[in-house]
């Protein structure tokens, strides 16, 4: 059967079960959209390709399937790599196809020429530049294969205007991808196993630390035969939550630079880290040289590169983590550690005052209740995107998420404005689920034209502003390390409810503790994209803080204020 470059890169996106991508058209990647009418796939014009990223982004993340951006060459392309980068750094599997110029100029400065897979071939998976017809199939089956298999990650096919109007005889090729020298599929050795299950016999004060692997390799199940087969607390990384029910009596919550309290106590006193898809990021572990003194590892990761790569183990099991505590629980004896998780109760109980029953009564909305409110209020089971910064991090403390796949957030690159496209991405990879945006003043400025796209989509997410006048995570840095000196972290931002409304939309706004229960409710009801506007505590700050470099156990507290908002019998 002929078909031209154009018409395969479709019916390959169609054969991998594509139904969505996000794209914005431009000359190089012309042949492919014209072809494009002809293909039962949803384009969403996006307001700038960066959008693109962080909405195919947010659909992987959402649903656990393959997004898809597209763009045209030079500047289409170059504005996609800080989704890309963000994708790379927390393993999210994306396909970013590109036009190129054709293959003729390329090398010649041709207009809109730039070696995109040069450009991103260190924050990808795997970058190709495709410059024949024929490689157009093998290349989109083997990039989505590379994004989504063994550690996912963000894959990029570069493919001239040229291969896209040539034709070729064309099949699709049903049979599996086989890569030399990659190797997707680990079984745990056995040796290593016999070696970590002595160190959970021999462990009084075990602990899981839970991250991102769990939700990836979907071994939530597992994991809670597992940690209540051990009787060990799980504490969860940002991109873990959700990974472990919150509820769950085991779950002592987050740890890390802005964890609980008790939870970094309880890692600094363990005598074992059971260390379960997670990469000991710098956020999580403060000074490595006094990190968990006491404690011995088992480091459980489909990537060897991550083993030793920060904290040293006493045992590697490089493999799916699914397989290996499957494998784990048959080999393993029921123990109990009720001393154990009594202590770490107790220490709960010193700080069982939670933060958001600290709060100085001044009449001001706080962060915290904002996002305690919406959990309440939606009953924890909306997914939930956010931007980077304090609302970020007060989402963490105040979200309680049940379920995997309902926190999407950027961890490791720490990208402002993703919030907004993320959540866009999300709703179309989950129609039927509610979900919110909930952003910074400042991150939400960075890609708020994706608000267009909302609108001319259809598409409904609540995005909640958490408005407090300031880059407020780096005016907190400012207040706690530069004397409070506020350098470029005042922002003035415009009318956002009437932002709303030029683009059409629902904008409201809150400014008092008990006006959120009704805005929410109404954002809640209303059809299409709300905008609220949350006037929130400008010079608030998030606590716990491991100041950067510090040991894990060095948390800045917040201050006691002379009048409680709320004392700890009320109901958080
Ligand atoms: C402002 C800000 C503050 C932050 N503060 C904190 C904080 O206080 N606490 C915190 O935890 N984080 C914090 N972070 C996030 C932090 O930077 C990291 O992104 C996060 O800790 C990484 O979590 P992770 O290791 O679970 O996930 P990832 O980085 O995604 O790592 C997941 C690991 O799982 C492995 N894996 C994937 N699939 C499988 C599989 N099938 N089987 C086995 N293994 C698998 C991967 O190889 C990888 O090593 C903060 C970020 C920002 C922007
Ligand atoms: C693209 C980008 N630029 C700069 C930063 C550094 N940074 C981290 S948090 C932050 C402040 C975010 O402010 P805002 O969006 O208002 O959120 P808040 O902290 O006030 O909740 C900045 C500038 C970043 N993470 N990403
Ligand atoms: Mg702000």
């Amino acid at each position: 059967m002929q078909r031209t470059g154009s018409q395969i890169i479709w019916e390959c996106l169609v054969h991998e079960g594509v139904r969505t991508v996000f794209g914005y058209p431009g000359g190089a990647i012309l042949p492919a959209y014209d072809a494009m009418l002809d293909y039962p796939v949803r384009h969403v014009l996006v307001r700038h390709e960066q959008g693109a990223a962080h909405m195919a982004d947010g659909f992987a993340r959402a649903s656990g399937e393959v997004g898809v951006a597209i763009a045209t060459s030079g500047p289409g392309a170059t504005n996609l790599v800080t989704g890309i980068a963000t994708a790379q750094m927390d393993s999210s599997p994306l396909v970013c196809i590109t036009g190129q110029v054709p293959s003729k100029l390329i090398g010649y400065d041709a207009f809109q020429e730039t070696d995109i897979s040069g450009i991103t071939l260190p924050i990808t998976k795997h970058s190709y530049l495709v410059t024949r017809v024929d490689e157009i199939m093998p290349t989109i089956k083997e990039a989505f294969y590379l994004a989504k298999s063994g550690r996912p990650g963000p894959v990029l096919v570069d493919i001239t205007k040229d291969a896209q109007q040539a034709s070729t005889d064309w099949t699709w090729n049903d049979a599996p991808v086989k890569l030399r020298g990659y190797q997707a599929h680990r079984i745990p050795a056995k040796s290593d196993m016999t070696t970590a299950i002595e160190l959970i016999k021999a462990a009084r004060k075990p602990l899981i630390l839970a991250g991102q692997g769990v939700i990836q390799s979907n071994a939530m199940k597992e994991l809670r035969a597992f940690a209540e087969m051990i009787d060990a607390p799980v504490a969860l990384t940002l991109l873990g939550l959700g990974g472990f029910p919150a509820s769950h009596s085991l779950n002592i919550g987050m740890m890390g630079m802005h964890g609980e309290a008790w939870v970094n106590h309880a890692i600094q006193e363990a005598d074992l880290l059971l260390a379960l898809g997670m990469r000991f990021d710098d956020r999580v572990t403060g000074n490595l040289k006094t990190y968990a003194p006491h404690a011995k590892k088992i480091h459980i990761d489909i990537d060897p590169s991550e083993i030793n790569k920060n904290v040293r183990a006493d045992a590697a099991i490089v493999a799916d983590l699914r397989e290996t505590l499957r494998e784990l629980l048959d080999m393993i004896e029921a123990s109990s550690h009720g001393p154990w998780l009594k202590y770490i109760a107790s220490m709960k109980g010193d700080t069982a005052v939670r933060d958001i029953q600290r709060l100085p009564d001044n009449g001001h909305l706080y962060a915290a209740h904002v996002i305690n409110d919406i959990w309440r209020l939606t009953s924890g089971n909306a997914i939930i995107a956010t931007d980077v910064g304090q609302h970020q991090m007060w989402e963490a403390q105040y979200y309680h998420h049940n379920d995997p796949r309902t926190l999407i957030t950027s961890g490791g690159l720490g990208t402002m404005g993703f919030g907004l496209p993320a959540a866009i991405g999300a709703k179309f990879a989950k129609p039927d689920a509610e979900v919110w945006a909930i952003v910074g003043d400042g991150g939400f400025q960075m890609t708020q034209a994706e608000l267009s796209t909302a609108a001319q989509e259809g598409v409904k997410v609540n995005v909640a502003i958490i408005n407090n006048g300031y880059l407020g995570m780096v005016r907190q840095w400012q207040e706690f390390f530069y004397e409070r000196r506020y350098a470029a972290t005042p922002l003035r931002s415009p009318d956002f409810v009437k932002l709303a409304e030029a683009h059409g939309l629902v904008g409201l706004r809150a400014e008092k503790r008990p006006d959120v229960d009704a805005i929410v409710e109404r954002a809640r009801q209303a059809d299409g994209t709300v905008v609220i506007d949350f006037r929130v505590e400008q010079e608030d700050s998030v606590y716990p803080m491991v100041p950067a470099g510090a040991d894990l156990d060095a948390m800045i507290r917040r201050p006691e204020p002379s009048v409680l908002v709320e004392t700890a019998d009320d109901p958080i």
